[in-house]
């Protein structure tokens, strides 16, 4: 079998570039190991960026998302028993965000998909990459006792952080930058009201909680948590008297709890893998990067290296010209670190760090106490949490 691009990978970030390849008529098959329906019982992002909703909509996936999406003008900050509201509609001169799962996501884009006839193999097992650095690429699995082999001009390495791709680069062509962070995330779903209309993110001595939503009837919950925690040491009732203590007394009575329907232990990591291309293998989204969720950057960047690849993959197959792959990697190595920075700063500013002798909580007052005080260091906050402008 042969196709143009083989993208491995069906989460967001292969599932949008699949989407712009065939609305440009350009062939591609996605191989996934799981199912579909593993893919869509992951609860991860919440928050899109106004371009993400964009691009969304330029694949034709608007109908579910702005009918449920929730466009939220700005979020609050909790602190010392109140909470500071960030105005980003007004600091960013009209930019907002949009509250949509990437559950909702993830399932538009599967819909799409098959109803444009578009091929996806999922429970591929063994999938393996090969000759990337031929120009006649392959890529290999089983399914079903069965050997398959796709040959193709491109491979897009969409496989997230433990995918096969990057994994396949030699270790002298690549590059690696990683913290990982003292603690993790506990989150929880449940179908409650959420506890205020905006997104509250929270500084507290007992550490970080952050208060979210899917809908006005389905709330996602999150506290900072040991890394070696486990989920079974936390019952519904538990988790939520701690949400409780790391919130403002009025945020706190307001609270409704019910029983969770998702429960699960994120660890917190920054990392980039440079270059982001090797010869005909392109790697995008967490298969290059990850940021911890603070700055809920992680399904926005994997959308801006879709766009700059997609961008790429159309002017080479419709110009013949190869300038954008070639800027590729760069473009988007800009832009990462950007929000790399950005994700690092909101999480250290906003998290309890064991190890801290008490100078960092120190810091950490005296940049709250600023950021609140000051318009053009909100500005900044605003700025980097809507999202960075894309390169043309
Ligand atoms: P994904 O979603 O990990 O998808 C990769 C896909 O590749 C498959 N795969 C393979 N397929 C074939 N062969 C192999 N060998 C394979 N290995 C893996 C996997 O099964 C999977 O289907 O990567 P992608 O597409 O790059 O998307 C990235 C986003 O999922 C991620 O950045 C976000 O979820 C991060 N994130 C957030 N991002 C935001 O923009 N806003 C947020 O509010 C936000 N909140 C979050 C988050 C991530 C979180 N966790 C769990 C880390 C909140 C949390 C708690
Ligand atoms: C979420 O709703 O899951 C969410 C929202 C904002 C973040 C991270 C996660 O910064």
């Amino acid at each position: 079998m042969k196709v143009q691009v083989a993208i491995i990978g069906a989460g967001p970030s292969g599932l949008l570039l699949g989407a712009m390849l065939h609305k440009a008529g350009i062939d591609a098959v996605i191989i996934e190991q799981r199912s579909a329906d593993y893919v869509l019982g992951r609860i991860r992002a919440g928050v899109l960026e106004q371009g993400t909703v964009e691009m969304l909509d330029h694949v034709g996936v608007r109908e579910r998302m702005f009918k449920q999406g929730l466009w939220h003008d700005g979020f609050e900050i909790g602190y010392r028993n109140s909470h500071h509201r960030i105005d980003l509609k007004t600091l960013t001169g009209g930019k907002r965000v949009m509250v949509y799962g990437q559950t909702e996501v993830t399932h538009d884009l599967m819909d799409a998909r098959s109803a444009a006839g578009a091929k996806t193999v999922y429970e591929a097992e063994d999938v393996a990459v090969h000759d990337f650095d031929t120009g006649k690429p392959r890529v290999t699995w089983r399914k079903d006792g069965a050997e398959h082999e796709l040959s193709c001009d491109f491979i897009a390495g969409c496989d997230g952080f433990h995918g096969v791709s990057r994994r396949s680069v030699p270790e002298n062509a690549i590059q690696t930058y990683e913290k990982v962070y003292p603690f993790g995330w506990l989150g929880v779903l449940s179908d409650t009201p959420p506890v205020s209309h905006e997104l509250i993110y929270s500084n507290h001595a007992r550490g970080f909680a952050l208060c979210s939503m899917r809908s006005m009837t389905r709330s996602r919950y999150y506290i900072q948590c040991p890394l070696d925690d486990k989920v079974e040491n936390w019952s519904d009732d538990a988790f939520f008297d701690e949400l409780r203590r790391r919130l403002d007394p009025a945020a706190a009575e307001a609270m409704v709890t019910g029983p969770s329907i998702e429960k699960s232990i994120a660890p917190l990591r920054s990392f980039v893998a440079e270059p982001m291309r090797f010869s005909s293998l392109f790697l995008a989204g967490d298969a290059a990067h990850i940021v911890p969720p603070t700055g809920a950057k992680g399904l926005n960047l994997a959308a801006s290296d879709v766009h700059y690849l997609a961008n790429g993959l159309i002017e080479h197959y419709q110009e013949g010209s190869a300038a954008g792959l070639d800027a590729y990697s760069e473009r988007c190595l800009r832009r990462v670190w950007k929000a790399v920075r950005f994700s690092w700063w909101f999480t250290s500013l906003m998290h309890k760090f064991p190890d801290d002798t008490g100078f960092g909580q120190k810091i950490q007052e005296a940049e709250i106490g600023y950021l609140l005080g000051s318009t053009a260091a909100s500005t900044a906050l605003a700025e980097n949490y809507v999202g960075l402008p894309l390169e043309v």
